[in-house]
């Protein structure tokens, strides 16, 4: 089943190969079709049409698997869950089948974190994307195991790849005074800051901040929907939030908000106020400034949208506006010599480099991360069969920045 749902499109160099084929699939297409106005409606068609593929394999002898699926796929992409009629048509044309986005799914991940992997993975494929099969793309700054992969790749039927982070865009790199990063570290430790003594989690936040966006396999995509290891999803996903966020003109897309840790960040902003200072041009007219301050720009007061869930756009992060702006960011070594975080860089620039209504609170989408969950309300509860407490969602909470984001509302036109 790995391989059945892989590519939609058919490779050019098999094109031709193919036409006498592709003329013997319409023929077994539209008998599928007759013998599927039935009563017993698309159940049956499937069962019609899975032994019309045994057969049409057999008598061919010459096609592998792999181009035999792909090709009836192309014909009917929805043979298990759409009604009949679709066959009859050879280029279906309903619209929840027939646009899918240039988008993956995507998990930074360690070989030790394969449970809590297998379990993200095993909820977002049976909330989600068992119904679209979007690829996933996992990335680790070590090889990953023989195990880590057979144990992942056999949850889905979408494409599964591998890939490992070059080396100078994960470590500390060689111009950052260690003397200096070293003191950074101590202090955090001191004041009792989560992961203040940490390099390898500094290494993550910078890759996620202006890398992973780079990194080969994920340059052939648009979008992206980033998930940890050990995360919830509550409830069904019916529609395709990255077709959504298309149609919308979104780059950005959360579910829960909240403040960083001061100490982590402490020469941030004065960063970002040189950068806009130098760089007008990239600051929009319409941006979210009032999400990230409660002064006008004169100080930051911590809100970030929380990045280990994210569906974004990564021709934002690759475009010129966030290029310059990590390269400053990144010249100032504030990533090692403080601890800042992919979800306040990610978060600011979100916030002044696009207008505001492209940013979406993803609001049905049920989610937790380590102790802090979003749970959708009323009829998206319901119909999203979510299996969180309504009651218990950030949102609601004293430190959710929810409100800052719902403020932008009032400021002028949507949000
Ligand atoms: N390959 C690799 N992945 C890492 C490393 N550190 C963190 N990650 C991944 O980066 C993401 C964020 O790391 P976490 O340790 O979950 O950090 P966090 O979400 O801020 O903190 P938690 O509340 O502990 O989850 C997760 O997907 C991790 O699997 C690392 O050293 N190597
Ligand atoms: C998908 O998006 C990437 C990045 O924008 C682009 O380079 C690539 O050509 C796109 N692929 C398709 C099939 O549109
Ligand atoms: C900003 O919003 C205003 C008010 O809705 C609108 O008229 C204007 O076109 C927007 N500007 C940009 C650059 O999007
Ligand atoms: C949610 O809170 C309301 C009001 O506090 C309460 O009446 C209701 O029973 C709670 N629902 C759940 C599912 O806990
Ligand atoms: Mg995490």
């Amino acid at each position: 089943m790995q391989i059945l749902f892989r590519n939609t499109a058919l490779p050019i160099s098999f094109a031709s190969h193919r036409r006498s084929i592709i003329i013997a699939l319409i023929i077994v297409s539209c008998v599928c079709y007759f013998m599927t106005v039935s009563p017993q409606g698309g159940y049956l068609s499937s069962k019609i049409l899975s032994t019309e593929r045994s057969i049409y394999k057999d008598s061919t002898g010459v096609l592998d698997v792999e181009q035999m699926d792909e090709t009836l796929l192309d014909l009917a992409p929805s043979a298990e869950s759409k009604p009949s009629h679709s066959f009859g048509n050879i280029i279906p044309h309903d619209p929840s089948t027939s646009h899918r986005a240039n988008a993956t799914l995507l998990m930074l991940a360690r070989n030790s974190d394969l449970d809590g992997v297998i379990s993200s993975v095993e909820q977002l494929e049976a909330k989600f994307n068992r119904k679209f099969n979007y690829p996933w793309v996992f990335l680790n700054d070590e090889p990953f195991s023989y195990e880590f992969k057979r144990r992942v790749k056999v949850l889905t039927n979408g494409d599964v790849s591998f890939g490992l982070i070059p080396h100078e865009t994960w470590v500390q790199p060689p111009w950052i005074d260690e003397e200096r990063a070293r003191r950074g570290r101590n202090m955090l430790t001191q004041d009792g800051v989560i992961y203040g003594d940490s390099v390898s989690y500094r290494n993550m936040c910078r890759f996620n901040s202006g890398f992973f966006f780079r990194h080969e396999l994920l340059t052939p995509y648009k979008w992206y929907w980033r998930v940890e290891p050990d995360v919830r999803f509550y409830c069904d996903l019916e529609y395709d939030p990255f077709v959504f966020m298309e149609d919308h003109d979104k780059i950005y897309g959360f579910t829960i908000s909240m403040p960083e840790w001061e100490s982590t960040i402490i020469s941030l902003w004065s960063v970002v106020k040189e950068f806009i200072l130098d760089h007008p041009e990239y600051v929009s007219p319409n941006n979210s400034m009032s999400f990230i301050s409660d002064d006008a720009g004169d100080s930051y007061n911590m809100c970030h949208f929380w990045s280990n869930f994210e569906i974004a756009d990564m021709d934002f992060w690759r475009g010129e506006a966030y290029t310059k702006f990590f390269n400053y960011l990144e010249n100032t070594g504030g990533f090692y010599y403080e601890r800042w975080g992919d979800a306040p860089v990610h978060s600011i620039a979100a916030a002044l480099f696009t207008r505001k209504d492209q940013l979406h609170f993803f609001k049905d989408i049920g989610y937790k991360h380590a102790e802090f969950s979003h749970c959708p309300q009323g009829r998206q509860w319901r119909e999203g069969h979510c299996s969180c407490n309504p009651n218990d969602s950030f949102d609601f909470a004293e430190n959710s920045c929810l409100r800052h984001f719902m403020r932008l509302d009032d400021d002028w036109m949507f949000g």
